[in-house]
């Protein structure tokens, strides 16, 4: 018998490729001239190419021209400049919480290191393993939280036929979770459907949650990218901190930075009490050690750049509003050239949604059909990425659409 064929691994069986990642997979093998990308979340410019912004390559420049900088490992937590800014960020440059030293902040691998590192500190530490997602939400969701030992459900979130909040479902759902239940949360432009609660909900959440003694653990991915404001976007996060209870917040620079690739997030718990920050902060270290040891500098460094200095801070916040400004126009200008075409359907939802992503409704059969006859890629849920969308691909687009939801069922 030849060597070859004894493969340990012999029994392995192919994994399918990752429901959003997979997109770009499949995209990448197309050879058509016309093919569009609309699958994964990342921000394009009008001519289609990836944004860095100027800010970015500003604080890039700084960092390389800084001979007093050298590339010794970060401690476990990270950049302690870094943690102090993104807490701030978060939670307002006035929050008490942060103030009365109740918040610990932990660098981590961008969002998804983020939610990683809280759902096995929680895994290890907090009394109840059960964590409510919203249905739909981010596909990866389920899966980092399984993996750290909690039990995943569902709250009803997103009503197909409304195209709007389930808020009823989801008051009865999290009504009848257990006690002390996590529940994650989006805290804005909420991904896969563009919906939001509107302040005046979020009220009523937060004192359910709270009156139940529910753990809100908010996944901050798209902070600036809802309404083009930093502040604005963190009001949810900010009026559960402010009535005085705990929560977890992941944050992610990915979007609203541009640093996709440069791995840049952080974790924040909000304590009660500053006793228990430092006992909180020293379980994180166990947590992330074995995990990777400490997280990168590079990335980190740029946040902290222009996070810390005014002039900086304010040119990032305008390359922020030009990228949602462009978002909303392309959501503008695909639903009138949809109304111009005589598509069929109420597509008003494309400029009600908020966020990156329209939840457009099209079912997996026309996503296929789009992908086959128009080389248009997208989730199969029907979710298009806004911000991989241009002037010059919205006729595309359209037409596609108009085939899909004319001769697909
Ligand atoms: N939370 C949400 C809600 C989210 O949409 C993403 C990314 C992340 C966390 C993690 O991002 P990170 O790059 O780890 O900071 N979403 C886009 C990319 C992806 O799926 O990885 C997306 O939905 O297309």
């Amino acid at each position: 018998m030849s060597i070859a064929n004894d493969s340990v691994f012999s029994h392995i069986v192919h994994a399918p490729e990752d429901p959003i990642l997979g997109v770009t997979v499949a995209y990448n093998k197309d050879q058509s001239p016309v093919k569009l990308n609309l699958g994964v979340g990342a921000y394009r410019t009008e001519e289609g190419k990836p944004l860095v912004l100027n800010v970015v390559r500003k604080a890039e420049r700084l960092l390389v021209d800084d001979n007093s900088r050298v590339k010794e490992y970060l401690p476990i937590t990270g950049l302690a400049d870094f943690n102090k800014l993104s807490a701030k960020l978060i939670f307002g440059a006035n929050s008490p919480a942060v103030s009365e030293n109740r918040v610990v902040t932990v660098q981590c691998l961008s969002g998804t290191g983020s939610l990683k590192v809280g759902a096995s500190f929680l895994g290890r530490h907090y009394h109840q393993k059960i964590i409510y997602i919203p249905l739909p939400t981010w596909g990866n969701h389920p899966k980092v939280f399984t993996i750290a030992g909690l039990s995943v459900k569902s709250y009803r979130y997103y009503n197909p036929s409304t195209r709007g909040l389930d808020f009823q479902g989801l008051l009865e759902d999290l009504g009848n979770a257990p006690n002390g239940s996590i529940v994650l949360l989006h805290a804005c432009a909420h991904n896969p459907t563009g919906v939001d609660p509107t302040p005046h909900q979020w009220d009523q959440i937060r004192q359910l949650m709270r009156a139940k003694a529910l753990l809100p653990f908010f996944d901050s991915a798209y902070q600036g990218f809802a309404s083009g404001s930093l502040d604005a976007d963190a009001d949810a996060v900010r009026k559960f901190v402010a009535d005085g209870g705990e929560c977890l917040a992941a944050q992610s620079y990915a979007k609203n930075m541009g640093l996709y690739g440069e791995r840049v997030g952080a974790l924040s718990i909000v304590c009660k009490s500053a006793d228990v920050a430092p006992r909180v902060e020293s379980q994180l270290k166990l947590v992330i050690r074995p995990m990777y040891s400490s997280p990168p500098i590079h990335g980190a460094s740029i946040v902290a750049t222009i996070l810390k200095n005014e002039e900086m801070y304010r040119e990032w916040t305008v390359e922020l509003k030009a990228m949602a400004d462009r978002i909303i126009r392309m959501r503008q200008q695909l639903f009138y050239a949809l109304k111009d075409k005589g598509t069929p359907g109420d597509w008003s939802h494309i400029v009600k949604q908020i966020g990156m992503f329209t939840f457009t409704g099209l079912n997996s059969k026309q996503v296929e059909f789009m992908a086959k006859e128009y080389h248009i890629y997208m989730t199969s849920d029907g979710r298009i990425s806004m911000a991989g969308l241009s002037s010059k691909t919205v006729p595309h687009l359209t037409e596609a659409i108009h085939a899909a939801v004319s001769n697909v069922a």
